[in-house]
C-alpha cells in the first residue's frame, strides 16, 4: 500500500501551530481574533501556498486555500476544521483536521495531480465558543445560519464585543454576510478530528467512521438574589445567588440520568457578582452544556432545568435561561461514510463505526452539503487539556484515508 501523506510535514505543521499559544507550556490557548490566531493563519497561509493553494481570508477570518480544478466552475469540495483552541486545550483538537486538509494538497502536488473539482481547505473561526461563547460559529456564520444581529449582541469574558474584536483583526462585522456559502455552493465537506475518546485506543482500530453526531445544548443561565453582608446578615431570608446556583448545579447529573442514562451534562464556566469575599452574592451566572443521542432527549433535559429554575423564582430569586446554541443529532452523508470505509479498506486499515460525542463543524455544514467525519484515535481518550495526543504514525494513516477520501470526492 503506497502511503501518500507525510508525516514529516504533518508534524512539522502540527509542532508549529502549537507554538501559536497564549499560554506556553500550559497548552494550546488560541483565542478568536487574537495575536495567536493571527499568527496561526500567517503560518497556514503560508504552507497552503507551498502546497499550490490561492489563499484568501473572508469576511469573519475563516482562511482558505483552494486548489482549482480542471473544471474550475463545478461547487468546490471543502476539506478542513477549525483553528481556534479552549482555554489550555491540546495541540490537536482542530489542527489535526486543517494540518489533514492542507496535507491532502500537498498530496495531491506530489503527484502532479489536478482535481476535477476545486478542492478548498479552510481554517475555521471560533468553533469552541472559547471566546465568545455558543461555539461552531465559523460554520453557522457560512451557513447563513447566524447574521449581523446575533453577532451584533456578542462580546467576550472581557467585554470586548465581536464587533470591536474583527475591527483589530481587520474585519468589519457589517460585510459579515459576504462570507455566507450559498446552498449548493459546495459539493461535500469532510473533515478529520481526533476521537477526543478511548474507544479507537482501546480496539486498536487505526480510524473511527462517524455515522452521526450527538445532539447538543449550550445554556447560560443567570441566577439574581440578593446582595448583603456576611457579617450581620442573618441566615434565613438570605437569597444567596450562589448558593441557589450550586444547588441546581449539583442536581444536573441526576436530573439528567434520570431522563436517559447516556446523557452527559456539564457546567464548565461560573461567574459571581459583586465577588467579595465578605458579600453575600446577588449574581450567580453559569454555562450548561446538554448533549444526548436524539434533540427530544436535550429538550427534556432543558424542560427540567427550567421547571428547576422555575422554584426559585417562587423563593424570590429572578433566573434567566438563554440558548446560545441548540443543533440536533446529525446523521453523516452515507455516501461520505462509504467512501471513507472503501478508502480504510484499501488501506488495509482497521476502522470502526462511531458516534461523535463531540460536536463539530461537520453537523452544521451538513445544513448545506453531504458531510464526512473521520476519527484518529487519542490517547487515554483526553481531549481538551494539555495532555491531548495522538502519534503521528496514527494521524499520519488517519490522513491517508482522509486524502484518498477527498480525492475521490473531487474527482
Ligand atoms: O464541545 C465540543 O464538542 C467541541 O470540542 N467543540
Ligand atoms: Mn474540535
Ligand atoms: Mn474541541
Amino acid at each position: 500500500m503506497t502511503l501518500h501523506a507525510n508525516e514529516t510535514r504533518i508534524r512539522q505543521m502540527i509542532e508549529t501551530l502549537a507554538t501559536f499559544t497564549a499560554t506556553p507550556g500550559r497548552g494550546t490557548t488560541r483565542l478568536t481574533y487574537s495575536q495567536q490566531h493571527r499568527d496561526a493563519l500567517d503560518y497556514l497561509r503560508g504552507r497552503m501556498e507551498d502546497a499550490g493553494l490561492a489563499t484568501r481570508i473572508d469576511a469573519v477570518g475563516n482562511l482558505f486555500g483552494r486548489l482549482e480544478g480542471t473544471e474550475p466552475s463545478l461547487p468546490p469540495v471543502l476539506i478542513g476544521s477549525h483553528i481556534d483552541s479552549v482555554p489550555n486545550g491540546g495541540a490537536f483538537d482542530g489542527p489535526a483536521g486543517v494540518v489533514a486538509a492542507i496535507e491532502t494538497a500537498f498530496c495531491l502536488q506530489d503527484l502532479n495531480e489536478r482535481p476535477r473539482r476545486p478542492i478548498e481547505v479552510i481554517a475555521m473561526i471560533e468553533e469552541e465558543g472559547g471566546r465568545f461563547g455558543g461555539g461552531l460559529l465559523g460554520s453557522r456564520i457560512l451557513t447563513g445560519q447566524l447574521g449581523q444581529n446575533t453577532l451584533g449582541t456578542m462580546a467576550d469574558g472581557q467585554g470586548i464585543a465581536l464587533r470591536d474584536a474583527m475591527a483589530g483583526f481587520g474585519l468589519d462585522l457589517g460585510l459579515a454576510h459576504q462570507a455566507v456559502i450559498p446552498a449548493g455552493g459546495i459539493h461535500a465537506f469532510l473533515e478529520l478530528h481526533i476521537e477526543q475518546g478511548p474507544i479507537l485506543e482501546s480496539t486498536g482500530d487505526a480510524v473511527g467512521i462517524v455515522g452521526a453526531v450527538v445532539a447538543l445544548s449550550q445554556l447560560s443561565v443567570r441566577i439574581g438574589g440578593a446582595a448583603g453582608h456576611a457579617g450581620t446578615t442573618p441566615m434565613p431570608g438570605r437569597r444567596d445567588a450562589l448558593v441557589a446556583a450550586a444547588g441546581v448545579i449539583a442536581e444536573l447529573p441526576a436530573l439528567a440520568a434520570a431522563i436517559d442514562p447516556n446523557a452527559v451534562v456539564t457546567v464548565g464556566q461560573i461567574e459571581v457578582q459583586p465577588g467579595g469575599a465578605n458579600v453575600i452574592p446577588e449574581l450567580a451566572a453559569f454555562s450548561i452544556d446538554a448533549r444526548a443521542e436524539r434533540a427530544e432527549t436535550v429538550a427534556a433535559i432543558k424542560t427540567a432545568i427550567r421547571a428547576r429554575l422555575a422554584d426559585l423564582d417562587r423563593d424570590g430569586f429572578r433566573t434567566e435561561v438563554e440558548e446560545l446554541l441548540s443543533v440536533p443529532e446529525t446523521p453523516m452523508s452515507e455516501d461520505i461514510r462509504a467512501g471513507l470505509v472503501a478508502s480504510a479498506e484499501e488501506c488495509g486499515f482497521a476502522w470502526r463505526a462511531m458516534t461523535s460525542g463531540a460536536g463539530h463543524d461537520a453537523m452544521v455544514l451538513s445544513r448545506i452539503a453531504p458531510v464526512g467525519l473521520i476519527f484518529v484515535p487519542s490517547r487515554d481518550g483526553i481531549s481538551h487539556t494539555p495532555e491531548e495526543w495522538t502519534d503521528y504514525d496514527q494521524l499520519t494513516r488517519g490522513i491517508e484515508v482522509y486524502f484518498r477520501t477527498a480525492r475521490k470526492l473531487a474527482a
